[in-house]
This record gives structure tokens, C-alpha cells and sequence, in this order.
């Protein structure tokens, strides 16, 4: 069996993956059966002139080699081209991008800065794997470096259409970028299409019948792996008793009171504050809702050096408190918003004493989110999933009650739908969920992404 090599912009802590997420366990285990490399930057930022060698730590069979950036690469590289850039246009949020010509340089710098700390450490045979948006140039710096090694991409956040990439200077030679990969991989058959629609229009690359793209170079498989989680070990983790959830869901029981649950990372493309707006709208619309049901939010900060972040969070907290302000009473709070995180143990409690699980981002490559509240509930009376139709996840999870998340009524009214749903309707909704989280769980993710990087086979389109 061929060696892994994972790239990331931060590395898994592979010491403690057993509380991690699906992603970074199947990463971290096919790591461990096959022997490799994870690397990445170390999240530290240093003073120097020449690059430092990468740090080795070598843990079980895998090899863990993290680098440093100086100030001005977590500037220019990490806040500005990859999260000022790519992460507002890849999520078709043109108003929000900044583009600087400092950041692209800085980009540029550190994708080479990893293409310098890792070539000393491959081996002629190795497979490499590289994820997400602030290495789409790793492949091309690597092959300037004598690479002949198979390589490939996964994007985990959405890939915009050719009229949004076409807005940013340089969308052109990103594009090409990707052409250097021999497999990249996208979360949905619309991000797939994105891209196949570009290469043909912008590059007059030649797509092959299989699906294949075809350069002066190189054959590129451009194919859809849907990311899902291990959902076994979040069954098990839901059905886990935790004695302050309990407590906190037998206190809304004897009060006849729901729970309606948002968690998400603190970011624009979330639709947080939409979300709030229409449980606010459902309020106003179902009177009978009022002291009958409670939205909690918890939001996870990120980001925070970013203005875009800094505007939504004070957004937050003033919706917040406005609606509680508007609607609550002395033994009823209705939005309890929390900014900070969850240990998973508590999340998977907390989705399954939740009613609703309420997902609505504006543009989300999947959204893990989603598929963990589906594997947290019981099968007796399951909750039921509000879903947004821009969310990687609805174009496999049908049975969700799909939402627009611009559209604060139409989220109103499905919210008051999945609040008085009859209990026969929930349970084959949550059957046939349960079937397809199960079929695009983690471990299909990485194995038919790996099947292509390693044996080239092409993953045909399914329902
Ligand atoms: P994210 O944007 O981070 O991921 P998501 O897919 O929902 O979004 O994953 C978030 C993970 O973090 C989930 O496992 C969730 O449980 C956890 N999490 C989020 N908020 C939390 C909180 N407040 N407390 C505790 N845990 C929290 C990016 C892309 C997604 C894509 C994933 C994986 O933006 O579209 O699905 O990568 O590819």
C-alpha cells in the first residue's frame, strides 16, 4: 500500500483524535494503516529571514511536519488572500472580497514555503492529498519542484460559478492551478459543474466523456465526494446520557416547552442573522408558539481579526437581544444565544433534546452540521431537520424541510410545519435521512476519493 501524505492549512491534532470529528478520524486512521505524513502550519507566527526546517513529530506510524509562518505571511497569506479572497468569492459573496495584489504575493509565498518544507519529506511513491482553499497552488509549486507524484484536491467549501470567479483578478491562473492536480474533488455535482463549466469557456479544455478534463499536460478526473461524518460513533455519542441536558430537557418537558437548535461557526455565510429574524417572524405569525418554544443558537467564534467578522458578531448580539427584549417573559427567554463551543459530547446531547434542528446558510459546502443532528436522534421521536437549499447537504438530504435563507417567512412557516409535524411523518423522514448519511458517510468520502487518486477510477454520478 502507497504512502498518504496529507496537506492542510492546520494539522489534526492526531494525539487526540478520538474527540475530533469524522473528517480528522478517517484522515487520521487511514494515516495510521498506511503510514504518512500530515502537514501543515504549526499556527504559530515568528520572526525570520530564512524558512526553518519543518518540526517532525513522529506519533505511531505517522509522520506530523508543521511549519511556521512570520506575521506578515498570516496576514497577507491566511487573513487576506485565503480569508478576505477565496473564502467570501468561493461563497458568492462579491461585496465582501479585498483584494490586494499584497495578498495574492503573500499567497503565493507561503504555498511555496509548504512546497519547499515538503519535498524533503516525500518518497517517490507517495500519494498526496491536499485540502482546501489555501493550497489550490500547492500542486503547481510542488511540480516546478520535479514532482511526479500523484496528487490531489479537495475543496471543502463551495466552487462559485465562472460569472462570480471571473470578478477577481487572476481567477484565470487559480483555474490552471487546480489543472496541475491529477484528481480534484468537490462537494457537490454544482461545484463540479462550476468548475467544468469554466475550464470549458475560459480554457477551451477538452472534457472527455468520462468526465474527465484533459490539458496539454495531464488527464484531470474532476469528480463530486460528498464529506459526511462516522455516523455510528455520533449515534453512540448521542445516546450517551449527560446528566445537564437532561436536566435542562426534563425542566422544558414539564414546562410542555421545544427547542429549536442552530450551531454553527460565528460567519457571514452561516445566515445567522436571518435565522434569528424568522424564528422572531414564527413568533409573530403562530402566536400559540410563543412560551411554547425557544431557539438556541451557540456560535463559535472565528476569524475575528477579519472586519466581516467583527460586523457579524455585534449584528448577533443586538438581534438577539432585541427579539428577547421584544418577546420574552419572566420564566421564558426565547432566543438563548451562545458565542463559544460545545464539547461534542454535550452538541450530540443537545441536538437530540432538540425538536428542530435549524441549518439555513446562505452558501456552505456541505454543512457537517446537518448530518450530525440527523444521526442524533431517536428513531421513538425523532426531530425534525430545516434545511437551506444553498447548503452542500440538500442536494442529498431531500427529506430535510428545504428552506430559502433569504426568505424569512417561508422559514417561519417551515419552522411552525417541523414544530406540529405528526410523529409517523417525522419517523420516515428520519429513516430515509438516517439511509443516506449512512451512504455518504466519512469513510465513503475518503475511500472513493482515494480509489481515484490512487487508481485513477472515475466515481459515476448517483442519485
Ligand atoms: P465549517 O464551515 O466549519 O466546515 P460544518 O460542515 O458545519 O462547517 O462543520 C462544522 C463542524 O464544527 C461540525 O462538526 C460541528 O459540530 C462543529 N461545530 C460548529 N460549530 C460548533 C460549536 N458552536 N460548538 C461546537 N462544535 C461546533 C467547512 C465547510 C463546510 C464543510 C466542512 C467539511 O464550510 O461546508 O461541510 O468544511 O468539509
Amino acid at each position: 500500500m502507497k504512502r498518504l501524505v496529507v496537506v492542510s492549512n492546520r494539522v489534526a491534532d492526531l494525539t487526540k483524535t478520538a474527540q475530533a470529528g469524522g473528517l480528522a478520524v478517517g484522515l487520521a486512521d487511514s494515516l495510521r494503516q498506511r503510514g504518512g505524513v500530515w502537514m501543515g502550519w504549526d499556527g504559530q507566527t515568528l520572526k525570520y529571514e530564512e524558512e526553518p526546517e519543518p518540526r517532525i513529530r513522529k506519533i505511531g506510524e505517522v509522520i506530523q511536519a508543521t511549519i511556521p509562518l512570520t506575521e506578515q505571511d498570516y496576514a497577507e497569506y491566511y487573513l487576506g488572500f485565503a480569508n478576505s479572497v477565496l473564502w467570501p468569492l468561493f461563497h458568492y459573496r462579491l461585496d465582501l472580497v479585498e483584494y490586494k495584489t499584497a495578498f495574492l504575493e503573500g499567497y503565493r509565498r507561503v504555498n511555496a514555503k509548504f512546497a519547499n518544507a515538503l519535498v524533503s519529506t516525500l518518497q517517490p511513491d507517495d500519494l498526496i492529498w491536499i485540502h482546501d482553499y489555501h493550497l489550490i497552488p500547492l500542486a503547481a509549486e510542488l511540480r516546478q519542484r520535479g514532482c511526479k507524484q500523484r496528487i490531489g484536491f479537495f475543496l471543502h467549501i463551495p466552487f462559485p460559478p465562472p460569472e462570480i470567479l471571473a470578478a477577481v483578478p487572476r481567477h484565470r491562473w487559480l483555474v490552471e492551478c487546480l489543472l496541475k492536480f491529477d484528481v480534484v474533488g468537490f462537494q457537490t455535482q454544482t461545484d463540479l459543474n462550476n468548475l467544468l463549466r469554466y475550464v470549458e469557456d475560459h480554457l477551451g479544455c477538452e472534457l472527455l466523456p468520462d468526465g474527465r478534463v484533459k490539458t496539454r499536460e495531464r488527464v484531470v478526473i474532476a469528480g463530486c465526494y460528498p464529506i459526511g461524518i462516522d455516523v455510528d460513533s455520533f449515534v453512540a455519542m448521542a445516546e450517551q446520557p449527560n446528566d445537564e441536558v437532561q436536566i435542562e430537557t426534563k425542566r422544558r418537558e414539564i414546562l410542555g416547552r421545544r427547542q429549536i437548535i442552530g450551531v454553527d461557526r460565528l460567519d457571514y455565510t452561516k445566515g445567522l442573522p436571518d435565522r434569528l429574524r424568522a424564528f422572531a417572524r414564527l413568533l409573530e405569525m403562530y402566536p400559540e408558539m410563543r412560551k411554547s418554544v425557544a431557539l438556541m443558537q451557540i456560535a463559535t467564534p472565528t476569524r475575528e481579526e477579519v472586519e466581516a467578522y467583527i460586523d457579524i458578531r455585534k449584528e448577533l448580539e443586538a438581534l438577539s437581544g432585541e427579539i428577547n427584549g421584544r418577546f420574552a417573559d419572566f420564566n421564558w427567554t426565547p432566543v438563548r444565544y451562545i458565542h463559544g463551543t460545545v464539547p461534542r459530547e454535550a452538541l450530540a446531547a443537545l441536538y437530540r433534546a432538540s425538536q428542530v434542528g435549524f441549518v439555513t446558510p446562505l452558501r456552505d459546502g456541505m454543512n457537517l452540521v446537518a448530518k450530525e443532528y440527523v444521526a442524533a436522534q431517536s428513531m421513538d421521536n425523532p426531530g425534525v431537520l430545516v434545511l437551506s437549499k444553498f447548503a452542500g447537504a440538500a442536494e442529498e438530504m431531500h427529506e430535510a424541510l428545504i428552506v430559502n435563507p433569504y426568505d424569512v417567512d417561508d422559514m417561519a412557516r417551515n419552522l411552525c410545519r417541523a414544530l406540529t409535524m405528526p410523529l409517523d411523518e417525522r419517523q420516515d423522514r428520519q429513516r430515509a435521512l438516517m439511509d443516506r448519511i449512512r451512504k455518504h458517510d466519512a469513510a465513503n468520502w475518503l475511500n472513493s476519493f482515494m480509489a481515484a487518486l490512487e487508481k485513477g477510477e472515475i466515481r459515476r454520478e448517483e442519485d
